[in-house]
């Protein structure tokens, strides 16, 4: 059984992973528009990773005894200024989920709930492997500077297939 505090500390993680794929969803289609497939593409799939880390955060609370809340989102920004500005963006939201995610890993450790702390280690990993992933894409940009986006946009996708292993 997880406790009362746990559990609301991961309902609000909750919010926070679908107002994520939201996020990403909104800078998929505004890169959609601008015509870049690529950067859209992987917005998109972006989107969906964070949706199932929204779904990992339902689905335990549950598990545990608790009762997972969908939350009702924010609306998240429709119009940015360009590409390097979303991957700015994305870093420091990043960078935010991974304070969260010590939040309540440090509050699982406060309770001694070595379940809960069990389970956790996958985001502590997965945040990692995130920043890491963000962080190359934007010193990729910063060596570019604004030209090259064609390129960039088509090559994006295997950026991402390196990142997570595949061929
Ligand atoms: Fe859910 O990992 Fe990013 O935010």
């Amino acid at each position: 059984m997880i406790s009362k505090s746990l559990e609301e500390l991961m309902n609000e993680q909750v919010e926070k992973e679908a107002f994520s794929s939201n996020l990403y969803l909104s800078m998929a289609s505004w890169a959609e528009n601008q015509g870049f497939e690529g950067i859209a593409d992987w917005f998109y799939a972006q989107a969906e990773e964070e949706r199932m880390h929204m779904l990992k955060f339902v689905r335990y609370i549950n598990e545990r005894g608790g009762k997972a809340i969908v939350p009702a989102l924010e609306k998240p920004e429709a119009d940015f200024p360009n590409v390097k500005f979303i991957f700015d963006e994305s870093l420091k939201h990043e960078k935010y989920i991974t304070g969260e995610i010590n939040n309540i890993f440090k509050a699982a450790v406060e309770e001694n709930d070595y379940a809960a702390q069990n389970w956790l280690q996958w985001f502590i990993a997965e945040q990692f492997e995130e920043e890491t992933s963000v962080q190359r894409i934007i010193d990729k940009l910063n060596i570019m500077g604004d030209h090259n986006m064609y390129i960039f946009d088509r090559d994006i996708m295997s950026m991402r297939g390196e990142e997570h292993g595949e061929q």
